[in-house]
């Protein structure tokens, strides 16, 4: 990888649209709110903002159900406030990346409705299947399959008399990939929203792009039910089985590796940089080297790493924490970067997960290990989950589980608005009502309150993306180590720039160390780290041969 490419040592920015900033006062955040704000994005200094589905939907999966792949959601906007979305990030120097979501559309997209009607072409669209019938006489569904939204990922059509794939909700219909008009359909919308000026696609659910291909009868195969069922024993929630028809199949990778071929093919074309594909996989770690390239052949740039987020948990020690960060470094294929990332609107807030109080260290790491870095909106604020009663419970992943249960499944916690300022919600919009409830703590903890505090999770976030334009830390090497269970220590450092070091302290206690043990740096260097007590420091110069890491909790 040549790193002077815009997308390497990137900084990216998620944002969530519904969430983000409403401008016209319906209680939904929209285009023109994310345009009026994408010069304080710029000043954080990201240089990329993904923002989530923006596409015409029945709002089903809050846009992860699309019913036209050509058309702006009417909520969010139009064409042409989305074109003057993309000029005003060019002017301020922000490329926009769009969520594509090949997997799956709305029942209301025309292609189902084409299909359920069987008209030509469309007849294969989706994967469609007779079902079985059972001794009784009575129809059953093709296979034991279930949605990741739970129940059966099979439905019942009773116009063409057929049950179709939804591997989540019921209105989210999968497209069939064996289909090669499909394969060219979406790539033709991949074409015509490259068109309009955008630098690249974050692309979504694609372990579940391909299902093993069905008996000669229609039916077929079911998954096995995970050996130890006390771990899962609700058989209607899809961790009950082992996705091994269903998830993960090499043909998904393989779309990956033609959707990077169309990129490269389309700026040979058109001219112009480089585009960025974005890949959200939760798979293994092999796997999710493959979505990199296979050595023949190249994928993503950024396969969200999601080994090291899924691993990370509250209690983990410095030396787990060193291990995870290990094994992606050393599994990578040669000349790709890494990427880190912690969240996104899927997964409860890294603050929340980590402890509010951790979320500095958590932030230093983003943005001093080699690669890319990968920002959820609100995680820059240190923003923690909002409290949605079931009464207000909306995300289809919620609504499917009961009132008893509803908060381990909800995605909503982590969607809440946007925490503006400390006026009426948040600063996000002045409708009466929004369509999350603003999380109870934006008086305290919103954006501009940490924009004119002296120190604050922003300030820090903002000294940090400076900081990585040091040559250390974009191109330096990595020498990482845990000392006990509680230190994590690492250098950055490329060659004719000044060595970094970082020192993370997950523990309560302080500690003495001598640095020069770990890294030789003489007598004197300079140190990043933060804690509790003293907030941050960059390029504090200290005496390695004594250093005391102040504790973080
Ligand atoms: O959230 C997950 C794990 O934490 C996954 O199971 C996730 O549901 C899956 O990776 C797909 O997510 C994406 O596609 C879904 C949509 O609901 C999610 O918001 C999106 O990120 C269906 O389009």
């Amino acid at each position: 990888v040549n790193s002077k490419e815009w997308w390497a040592n990137g900084n990216y920015y998620q944002i969530y649209p519904r969430s983000f900033q409403d401008s016209d006062g319906d209680g939904i955040g929209d285009l023109n709110g994310v345009t009026q704000k994408l010069q304080y994005l710029k000043e954080i200094g990201f240089t990329g903002v993904w923002l989530s589905p923006i596409f015409k939907s029945p709002m089903v999966d809050f846009g992860y159900d699309i019913s036209d792949f050509y058309a702006i959601h009417p909520e969010y906007g139009t064409m042409e406030d989305f074109k003057a979305l993309v000029a005003r990030a060019k002017q301020v120097g922000i490329r926009i990346i769009l969520d594509f979501v090949p997997n799956h559309t709305s029942d209301e997209c025309e292609w189902f409705v084409k299909s359920v009607n069987r008209e030509p072409g469309y007849e294969d669209f989706y994967v469609w299947s007779n079902g079985t019938v059972d001794a009784n006489g009575n129809r059953q569904p093709p296979s034991n399959w279930l949605s990741a939204f739970r129940y059966s990922a099979w439905q019942w059509n009773d116009k063409r008399q057929q049950y179709y794939l939804h591997q989540f909700s019921i209105q989210q219909a999968d497209l069939n990939y064996r289909n090669p008009l499909v394969v060219s359909k979406m790539k033709e919308v991949m074409r015509y929203w490259l068109d309009t000026g955008i630098s690249g696609f974050r692309i979504d659910a694609l372990p579940f792009m391909f299902e093993k291909e069905p008996y000669a009868n229609g039916s077929y195969p079911d998954e096995p039910v995970i050996d130890n069922v006390s771990v899962c024993p609700d058989p209607d929630d899809e961790c009950h089985l082992k996705h091994i028809y269903t998830q993960d199949q090499p043909e998904s990778i393989e779309m990956v590796y033609q959707w990077r071929e169309l990129v490269e093919q389309y700026r040979k074309e058109k001219g112009g940089e480089s585009i960025v594909l974005l890949t959200e996989a939760y798979t293994s770690l092999d796997n999710l080297m493959l979505y990199y390239g296979d050595g023949q052949r190249n994928g993503s740039m950024v396969p969200f790493n999601f080994y090291f987020m899924r691993n990370l948990k509250n209690d983990s020690t410095a030396p787990q924490i060193v291990d995870y960060i290990q094994q992606w470094m050393t599994h990578m294929p040669t000349g790709v970067q890494a990427n880190w990332v912690l969240g996104n609107h899927d997964n409860s807030r890294y603050s929340t997960r980590l402890g509010v109080q951790r979320a500095d260290l958590f932030t230093i790491m983003l943005q001093t290990l080699p690669g890319n870095a990968v920002t959820y909106n609100g995680e820059e604020l240190a923003m923690t989950d909002g409290k949605v009663s079931w009464k207000h419970t909306v995300d289809p992943q919620g609504c499917n589980a009961n009132r008893f249960n509803y908060e381990s499944y909800s995605r909503d916690p982590c969607r809440t608005p946007y925490q503006w300022d400390a006026t009426k919600n948040s600063g996000f919009s002045s409708a009466a009502h929004t369509w999350l409830p603003v999380a109870s703590n934006y008086r305290t903890n919103n954006a501009l309150a940490q924009l004119r505090a002296p120190k604050s999770h922003l300030q820090l976030f903002m000294k940090l993306i400076r900081l990585r334009q040091m040559r250390s830390l974009q191109d330096g090497a990595l020498k990482i180590k845990a000392i006990g269970n509680d230190i994590i220590i690492y250098s950055r450092e490329a060659a004719g720039d000044d060595m970094f070091v970082i020192v993370l302290n997950l523990g309560g206690n302080e500690q003495s160390l001598n640095i020069n043990q770990y890294f030789d740096m003489g007598s004197k260097a300079e140190v990043i780290t933060s804690s509790m007590q003293s907030g941050y420091h960059d390029g504090v110069i200290i005496d390695p041969s004594k250093y005391v890491a102040e504790p973080y909790v």
